[in-house]
């Protein structure tokens, strides 16, 4: 493999682009028809350098969709099987949105804002496009667009200490998935305790794309001390911690329940979100294929360009979707996606790599 990204209008640059390719930034994947930062070191030092100190995350491609009006809760409650009804004003859910049957169309963070005020943080597929033509076919009063807001995360064990100092002592009293707005230079912008990565930390949301590199730069100054670096959604740490990557891990073909998601598919009583009879079908019979951790003891592999088979005696139960090495854990560590069946802690599989088959293990739970 020796080939770079063509670069053009369709393939957009981010507020924070400028920071990032100043840093050297070495590799970029596509997300959202966006540029998402993969490598700035190495995978590994990048990985070790975000478990030890604080990281500033170009996630811009974490594209926004608003929902403004008097139907906006209304909108967002049609579109997951999550009980909204409970949310309060400050909190953001990780919801998965389902299609009429129950296929994951996206897993993305809602940020409520109020009744009337919501943001859909979204992962990488077309949810606009589906919002928009919902509440159009529904005849909602809801304005659905993309506003100027691109997430800049803040993640690793000091990732308190350095939003502090660009965003005061208030950051401290921000709880998990809770949001408040603060102020910085002069405007206010949604903080959020959140962020893909299990070492802790904040997404920022910037509102105004000219605004992007003031605070880039501010969170740099402020943390030279603290060790701050870019980085970016870790491969081998996400894995580790069971985070899913939509269109890898998972696509329109998998339901919540094969997610992993049961928890978040506890609707309210008549709630008349889209893909409701085929959950319930769904809870009545059990998912016919789960996800799982997965270790692949050796040597390190290359992590999958394509899903690799997992096998039992030579029969297809499943596939990997994602695997690293995992340093911390001596072994490669892996998300599956198991047939019922198979997925019990501990089942021993086979799975085929482009460079020959390997042992694997089925485990219950994953690594952090
Ligand atoms: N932050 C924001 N937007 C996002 C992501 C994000 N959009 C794209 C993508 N990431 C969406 N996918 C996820 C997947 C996992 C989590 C968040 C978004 C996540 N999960 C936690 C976990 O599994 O431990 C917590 C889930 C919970 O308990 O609510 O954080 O990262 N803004």
């Amino acid at each position: 493999m020796n080939h770079i990204v063509s670069h053009s209008r369709r393939l957009r640059d981010t507020p924070f682009t400028p920071g990032v390719e100043a840093a050297g930034v070495k590799a970029y994947t596509v997300y959202n028809r966006m540029l998402l930062p993969t490598v700035f070191e190495s995978v590994e030092a990048d990985y070790r350098h975000l478990k030890t100190h604080v990281q500033v995350w170009d996630v811009a491609v974490e594209r926004q969709i608003e929902l403004n009006g008097p139907d906006a809760q209304r909108l967002m409650q049609m579109l997951t099987p999550r009980d909204l009804s409970r949310m309060q004003d400050d909190q953001c859910y990780y919801v998965p949105v389902t299609d009429d049957r129950g296929g994951m169309l996206n897993d993305p963070v809602a940020v409520k804002h109020s009744d009337t005020r919501w943001w859909i943080s979204i992962a990488d597929s077309d949810l606009l496009l589906w919002v928009k033509g919902l509440a159009i076919g529904a005849g909602m009063n809801v304005r659905v667009f993309e506003p100027d807001v691109s997430p800049l995360a803040v993640q690793g064990p000091k990732a308190d200490a350095l939003m502090e100092r660009v965003f005061g002592s208030a950051v401290h009293d921000i709880r998990f998935f809770r949001q408040k707005r603060l102020a910085f230079a002069g405007r206010s912008y949604v903080v959020a305790r959140s962020g893909y990565s299990k070492q802790g930390g904040f997404e920022i949301y910037v509102e105004g794309s000219e605004h992007g590199m003031a605070l880039w730069g501010a969170l740099f100054e402020a943390g030279a001390d603290l060790n701050v670096r870019p980085g970016c959604p870790n491969l081998i740490e996400r894995i580790e911690g069971g985070l899913l990557s939509y269109g890898n891990d998972m696509t329109m073909e998998n339901t919540p329940l094969e997610c992993g998601l049961g928890k978040f598919c506890k609707p309210a009583e008549g709630s008349a979100f889209i893909g409701r009879e085929a959950l319930a079908s769904e809870l009545a019979s059990g998912p016919a294929r789960q996800i799982r951790a997965v270790s692949i003891p050796g040597g390190a592999v290359i992590p999958p360009r394509k899903a690799w088979p997992l096998l039992k005696e030579g029969v297809r139960v499943g596939q990997v979707t994602s695997a690293a090495w995992s340093p911390d854990f001596g072994t490669n560590v892996a998300i599956g996606m198991v047939d019922a069946g198979h997925w019990q802690d501990g089942t021993a599989l086979t799975v085929e790599t482009p460079q020959g088959p390997r042992a694997a293990h089925v485990q219950e739970r994953f690594w952090a």
